[in-house]
């Protein structure tokens, strides 16, 4: 089957979505292709935090609907450590700014939906799908749809295909700088049938190691241990997974425990930090996870995908109405300046709140300090607040 499109988009993740999502809006066509199932991509447990920014762009774009109604809006957060905690307000520190707990599984539920109702396409199940003529003006995607072969041919191709994805890797070799650092250890992540422990995000930095505690719903919680990056699901069992949340997590008055609860859900996460330059080869443009990568402290990958995809809606806009080609071209080095502060960010958050396994006594007694500034000097506080509640859109 033989098809045209302007805009082929590899990918139903938060980014190719809501890029289907700004471009129908703005009468531009686009064809979304994904590899995996409808349901697959709907019960996909992942991030949970947005950005004032991207709440914003989501309800200007009408899809705050549910988001309104369901997601949970947070004023600040918790650091602990050494027993104690120390709470972190985003109001007073930053104009009135916020976050919103609402999973990333939802967002692409909403984005779904609102893709089905517009009646613009979305393939789900696509298999073997190659990338042609990037470098020329009408590149083209080959894929198989329920077993048939078909082919798209598009003006350009945005590659929304996330990190494991094909558009990165279709770009000949040498055209891309990769920049990484893998982390010695990952996170065990678990969604749990029971109330949040507290009312905000509860970051946890303990010598056993980092632990997080945040939440879904009022009676669904998401949990994170630090683990060994090759450590076997099975190495796990619920009892000791409880074990190590409550050890990591307790205050000093010992009057703190996290409320347990059928485990539903639970999987290890390696991290990393990763970024390729430029984002554009040709006709095709990386966005969201398909170009970087970020370790999850910093709650910021889908926010930084959400970021990307504005900015090459805009670019793609702005072709679409008046023929300019600038705002195409300057679409790398414009997301990247974003990305870059962001992975800083990500980085530190990462590194002051995680045990490190190679650390001398040194490093410790640093990393607590820093701790000990971040949760006492209000200038620390607002720098870390500017950059988690996020920062401005260009
Ligand atoms: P996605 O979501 O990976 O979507 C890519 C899609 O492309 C499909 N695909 C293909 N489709 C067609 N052809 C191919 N050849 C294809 N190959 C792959 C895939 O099936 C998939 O559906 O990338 P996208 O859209 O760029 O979105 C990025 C986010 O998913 C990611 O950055 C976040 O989940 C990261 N993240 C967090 N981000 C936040 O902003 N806030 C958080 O609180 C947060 N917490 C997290 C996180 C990620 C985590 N894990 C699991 C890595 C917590 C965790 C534990
Ligand atoms: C989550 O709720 O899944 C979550 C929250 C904060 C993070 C990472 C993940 O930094």
């Amino acid at each position: 089957m033989q098809q045209r499109t302007q805009v082929g988009i590899l990918g139903a993740g938060p980014a190719g979505l809501l890029l289907g999502h700004l471009l129908q809006r703005e009468g531009i066509d686009s064809i979304i292709l994904e590899k995996r199932s409808r349901e697959h991509v709907e019960s996909r447990i992942r991030a949970g935090v947005l950005e004032q920014g991207s709440v914003d762009l989501l309800v200007e774009a009408g899809l705050g609907e549910r988001l309104r109604r369901e997601g949970l809006v947070h004023d600040g957060i918790e650091i602990r450590f050494s027993g104690a905690g120390h709470r972190i307000d985003f109001p007073s520190l930053c104009d009135g700014r916020r976050i919103t707990v609402y999973g990333q599984h939802e967002v692409v539920k909403d984005l779904i939906a609102a893709r089905l109702a517009s009646g613009a396409p979305l393939h789900f199940d696509v298999a073997e799908v190659r990338l042609h003529e990037v470098e020329g003006e009408r590149p083209a995607i080959r894929y198989r749809d329920a077993g048939a072969a078909a082919a798209l041919d598009c003006d350009f191709i945005a590659g929304c295909d996330g990190f494991h994805g094909i558009s990165r890797g279709s770009v000949p070799a040498g055209r891309l700088a990769a920049y990484e650092r893998a982390y010695p250890f990952g996170w065990l992540g678990i969604l749990a049938q029971a109330p949040p422990a507290s009312e905000e995000l509860v970051y946890t930095h303990h010598d056993r190691g980092f632990a997080l505690l945040s939440m879904r719903s009022p009676t669904l919680s998401r949990l994170y241990l630090q683990c060994d990056p090759d450590d076997d699901i099975e190495s796990w069992p619920d009892d000791r997974i409880w074990d190590e949340l409550q050890r990591r997590t307790a205050l000093s008055g010992g009057d703190f425990r996290i409320p347990e609860g059928a485990i539903l859900q639970k999987s290890v996460t390696p991290m990393r930090s990763f970024v390729v330059e430029p984002m554009q080869h040709g006709r095709l443009f990386l966005a969201g996870d398909a170009a970087h990568i970020v370790p999850p402290t910093g709650a910021k990958g889908m926010n930084l995908a959400i970021a990307d995809v504005r900015t090459l809606a805009a670019a793609l806009v702005a072709f679409y109405r008046t023929g300019a080609t600038a705002p195409l071209a300057a679409y790398s080095q414009r997301c990247l300046r974003r990305v870059w502060r962001v992975q800083r960010f990500s980085w530190w958050m990462t590194t002051m709140l995680h045990r490190h396994p190679d650390d001398s006594p040194f490093d410790r007694r640093r990393q607590q300090a820093e701790l000990d500034y971040v949760t006492g000097s209000e200038a620390a506080m607002r720098s870390l607040a500017e950059n988690y509640v996020g920062l401005p859109l260009d």
